[in-house]
Order: C-alpha cells, then sequence, then structure tokens
C-alpha cells in the first residue's frame, strides 16, 4: 500500500514544462493530484499549475489479504482506445472534473479556437498537399464575408491551372474579389490592391516536408514584405511520427496557428490531439466536412473531448 506524501505546486508556462518539473523533483512515479490553469505574480502572467506528491511505501503496514482487483476507469479506457499518448492520458485525468475533461484541454492546448475575425488579417495556409488548404480558405472566407467583412482572395499555387481555376470558381461564387501572384513582389502588389480589405487570404500549393527547395521556394514569395500570418493545416488522421516531421518541416515559417481538417474522417484523433499538445501552437480551426462554408467551425475542448473519449471507431 502506498501513501502519498504531502503535495507540492508546480507553476511553468506549458504542461509539458510543468510536468518535467515534477519529475525532475518527485521522480518518475509522482501521483499529480490536480492540474489547472493560474494567473500568476504581479504581471498575471497565465501559467500551469500542477499539484503533485511523491508515493512513498509505507513499511509498517503488510496487507494479508489479497487487493480487489481495481476496476477500469471507463475514461481512460476510452482515452486509451483513441490512442491520446499515456502522459496525456494521466494529465488529462488529473484534471478532469465529473468525467468533463475540458478545463484539462484548455490548459494542455493554449489559446484554442483563437479568432481571425479582427480586422486586418493577413493570412496564409500553408501545408502538405491535399489536406483541404484551398477548401478552408474557401469556407473562412464565406464566414468573413457574411459577417460583414470585406474579403480579398490570393493564390501563389500558380503553375497548376486547376488551382488557380479552384479558388477563383470559390471567389466567383462567393462574390469576392481574386488575384494570383507568382513572386514576392507579385504578391506585395497583391497585398497593396487588398489594403482596405478586412482579410486577405493567400493560398499556397501544397508542399511536403521532404522537398526542401518547394518550402524554401514558398517562404521566399511569402516574404513579401507584408506580414501574413501563417496556419499549418494538418489531416486529423496521422501518427505521431508523421505529425512531428510536418511540424518540424514548417516550423521555419514561423507558424502562427494549426487548422486541422478532415476531422469527420478520423476514426482515432489521439495522435493528433497528443501531437497538438506537443506542439504548443494555437489551434484555430476544424474542418468538419468538405461542404462551403458550414464544415469549419473554431477549435473547442468539447469537441475534442468528444474526438479523445469516444467508445467506439
Ligand atoms: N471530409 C472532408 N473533406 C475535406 C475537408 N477539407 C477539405 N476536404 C476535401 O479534401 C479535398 C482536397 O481539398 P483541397 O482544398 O483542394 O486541398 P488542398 O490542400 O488545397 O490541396 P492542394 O492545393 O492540391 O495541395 C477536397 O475534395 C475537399 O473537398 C474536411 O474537413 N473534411
Ligand atoms: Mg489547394
Amino acid at each position: 500500500m502506498t501513501q502519498l506524501a504531502e503535495p507540492r505546486a508546480f507553476h511553468a508556462r506549458t504542461s509539458q514544462e510543468a510536468l518535467r518539473l515534477v519529475k525532475k523533483a518527485l521522480g518518475e512515479d509522482a501521483v499529480i493530484i490536480k492540474s489547472r490553469s493560474v494567473l500568476l505574480g504581479p504581471s498575471k502572467a497565465r501559467r500551469i499549475e500542477i499539484l503533485a506528491s511523491a508515493p512513498h511505501a509505507e513499511p509498517a503496514y503488510v496487507p494479508t489479504f489479497k487487493a480487489a482487483p481495481q476496476r477500469p476507469d471507463p475514461l481512460r479506457e476510452a482515452l486509451t482506445f483513441n490512442e491520446v499518448a499515456p502522459e496525456h492520458i494521466d494529465h488529462l485525468l488529473a484534471g478532469a472534473e465529473n468525467g468533463k475533461l475540458g478545463p484539462a484541454i484548455e490548459s494542455m492546448l493554449p489559446h484554442l479556437g483563437s479568432s481571425i475575425w479582427s480586422k486586418k488579417t493577413r493570412m496564409t495556409f500553408v501545408g502538405p498537399t491535399g489536406v483541404g488548404k484551398t477548401t478552408s480558405i474557401a469556407k473562412l472566407a464565406a464566414q468573413a464575408k457574411s459577417r460583414g467583412l470585406r474579403v480579398g482572395l490570393v493564390t501563389i499555387d500558380t503553375y497548376r491551372v486547376a488551382a488557380v481555376e479552384q479558388l477563383s470558381k470559390y471567389a466567383e461564387l462567393l462574390g469576392l474579389p481574386f488575384l494570383t501572384a507568382g513572386s514576392a513582389s507579385e504578391l506585395r502588389d497583391a497585398m497593396e490592391r487588398f489594403q482596405n480589405a478586412d482579410i486577405v487570404f493567400v493560398d499556397t500549393a501544397g508542399a511536403g516536408t521532404w522537398d526542401r527547395a518547394r518550402l524554401e521556394e514558398l517562404n521566399a514569395i511569402l516574404d513579401c514584405g507584408v506580414a501574413i500570418e501563417k496556419t499549418l493545416v494538418v489531416p486529423a488522421s496521422g501518427n505521431k511520427r508523421d505529425y512531428r516531421n510536418l511540424l518540424e518541416g514548417f516550423s521555419p515559417f514561423g507558424i502562427s496557428a494549426i487548422c486541422v481538417t478532415k476531422v469527420d474522417e478520423t476514426c482515432c484523433f489521439g495522435p493528433c490531439f497528443s501531437s497538438l499538445v506537443e506542439a504548443q501552437l494555437p489551434v484555430s480551426f476544424f474542418g468538419i466536412g468538405p461542404n462551403v462554408p458550414s464544415d469549419m467551425e473554431q477549435a473547442t475542448a468539447t469537441r475534442i473531448q468528444r474526438l479523445i473519449s469516444r467508445k467506439t471507431h
């Protein structure tokens, strides 16, 4: 039988860092009692607080009967079934409140569902081929228009005729102005022409992380002298290695947010969730189907809880 020592509080900017502090101070077997997000110090900086104890054996008491087998925790089983990383399962369960994982998820993923609807947003979607960059831009452009914002569309994916046609077709359907740009100076010109727009979306050609030349070319065009926020688009289905490779491959771009697409197509969201937690980047949107504009929603802890605690595929 084990007994817990007096709990101690650990603070850090991210849950990973806080967990590292816990393990360093109390060892690998440390028991996490609670995890939450707190405002610390005079600057009111947001920090993750983990309350943890070191277990230590109680030598005096030796049970003479066989301990009853522990009942399996259905929530732990569901999280395992959905392949959430074991350390994230512990963290989620430590922060669970009456089976609700929302606060724990929010403490693990900073700036979930961050809004882009403020004025003067200039953003581009980058990512591998076929992941849903153009469709996501069309969905968001339509939503922005319906909020009364002035929207401009640009594509720098000018190699493929079909790619230009795809976005120009959406622009026509949505009644939005559309420009193409094949170089940094053309992109700067396009941004100048759209200077009165509230939101400008820039579509890019898909690029695999192994294709360094293509990635560098893409980065060179986007480096046009106008600040453009870069959202990395990743599919909801994948394994941990694929995600790590993607995030590392695109990190030289200075990614400011992640949009997860094809959430409707995954039957195992755990690897995506755990990779997002490791990335510690704002997760802005979820693509939940192919329909424009309806199948795009701001990322929420509620949707994530549903995805990682499903009991059937
Ligand atoms: N089910 C589902 N399909 C999606 C979603 N987002 C995009 N798609 C589909 O995925 C396919 C590829 O979408 P695109 O937007 O052309 O992908 P892309 O990243 O722009 O592709 P490239 O420009 O070729 O790199 C299309 O058939 C879309 O309808 C989604 O959230 N769910
Ligand atoms: Mg595209």
